[in-house]
């Protein structure tokens, strides 16, 4: 009984010892091997749909989904792991983004390895209890098209992987620009969007629109006619302000579902400073509207849309001390 005790003690006091020294040092109280889970994710919400212009949940209550976007994961795979995603669910994340490049050395030319490291990363979200966006993520391949037949056997595998999860939704292209054209993404999506109902047939499915994904105005004169889709606008601070929130709204007032599945604090070439004062705006924006969304971009990369500083590792846990301004100021608002 008195040893029982004793051990008691010792158990309390050197747990309140570790918890001190995590409020001391400032550190994410989340050791290596903890699972953090998101509190608001897929076992709270289950399947997602649309309904008007909201992503409502399995009870059919309107759920915002909030999180990071991996920056390119040929690039930066060690953000992606189980616990570098599960430091995000610490700080309140429900969302997910894999950002899978088409070209500079993504999928098109390397698409077993590509494939290998997307569904590492997914079946890691998926056990941090969160909701995970497969990214396909065209940008210099301005035009979805060029890709299209790759992309719908991608497509093909990967809903039939995930396709009976309620974790993942579907981005079929990042930001179409140049010659994506709204005609073209029209055909694009036409063309991608029922290989992915096969074996997914009501996960929400965002579809990317002209100029980097911004005219989601253009894309509300003539949406595509599946349910459960959404339509992406990309905005950065520093580059992107009222006019773009104008679109925003045109597109809303028409009844067209947004999703901002790509943010960022800097300017749209992702460096250039951390405009908070407009991100302010934008934020404000997104709550009123409900708008769920992914900041650019969860590495340590030395540019100022960076999460993390340089050198910080997200395996053991996220400290405030490893994030940059930017990160601060996202983290926050999880
Ligand atoms: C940027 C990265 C940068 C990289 C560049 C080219 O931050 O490190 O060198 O891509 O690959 C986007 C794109 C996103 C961009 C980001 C910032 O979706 O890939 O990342 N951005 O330029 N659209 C608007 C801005």
């Amino acid at each position: 009984m008195f040893l029982k005790l004793k051990a008691c003690v010792i158990a309390v006091l050197v747990l309140s010892i570790l918890i001190g020294v995590g409020i001391m040092t400032g550190t994410a109280f989340a050791a290596p091997g903890d699972v953090e889970t998101a509190s608001n994710g897929v076992a709270q919400n289950g399947w997602l749909s649309v309904k008007g212009t909201s992503l409502v949940n399995e009870q059919g209550q309107s759920v915002v989904l909030h999180g990071m976007s991996s920056h390119g994961l040929q690039w930066f795979p060690q953000f992606t792991t189980s616990n570098a995603i599960g430091a995000t669910a610490s700080y309140g994340a429900n969302l997910f983004r894999i950002a899978m490049y088409t070209a500079e050395g993504g999928y098109i030319s390397n698409k077993s390895g590509m494939l290998r490291q997307l569904y590492q990363s997914v079946d890691a979200a998926i056990t941090r209890n969160m909701y995970v966006i497969i990214d396909w993520h065209i940008l210099k391949d301005g035009n979805p098209q060029r890709y299209q037949k790759e992309a719908k056997a991608f497509f093909k595998k990967v809903s039939k992987r995930y396709g009976h999860v309620p974790n993942v939704l579907y981005e079929i292209c990042n930001e179409p620009n140049g010659k994506g054209t709204w005609r073209r993404i029209r055909s694009y999506a036409n063309a991608v969007i029922p290989v992915i109902r096969r074996n997914a047939p009501s996960s929400v499915i965002l579809v990317g629109t002209p100029t980097w994904s911004q005219d989601v105005d253009i894309a509300a004169g003539n949406p595509l006619s599946y349910p459960n889709l959404m339509y992406s606008c990309h905005f950065y601070a520093g580059t992107h302000g009222e006019w773009l929130r104008g679109k925003v709204k045109t597109a809303l007032d028409k009844g067209l579902p947004v999703f901002v599945s790509e943010w960022g604090m800097s300017t749209a070439t992702g460096s250039g400073g951390v405009y908070t004062e407009e991100a302010d705006r934008w934020i404000r924006f997104m709550r009123q509207h409900k708008l769920s969304w992914a900041n650019w971009s969860y590495c340590n990369k030395g540019e100022s849309s960076a999460a993390l500083v340089p050198n910080a590792d997200p395996e053991d846990g996220v400290s405030r001390s490893e994030l940059t301004k930017s990160g601060r100021y996202v983290f926050s608002y999880f």
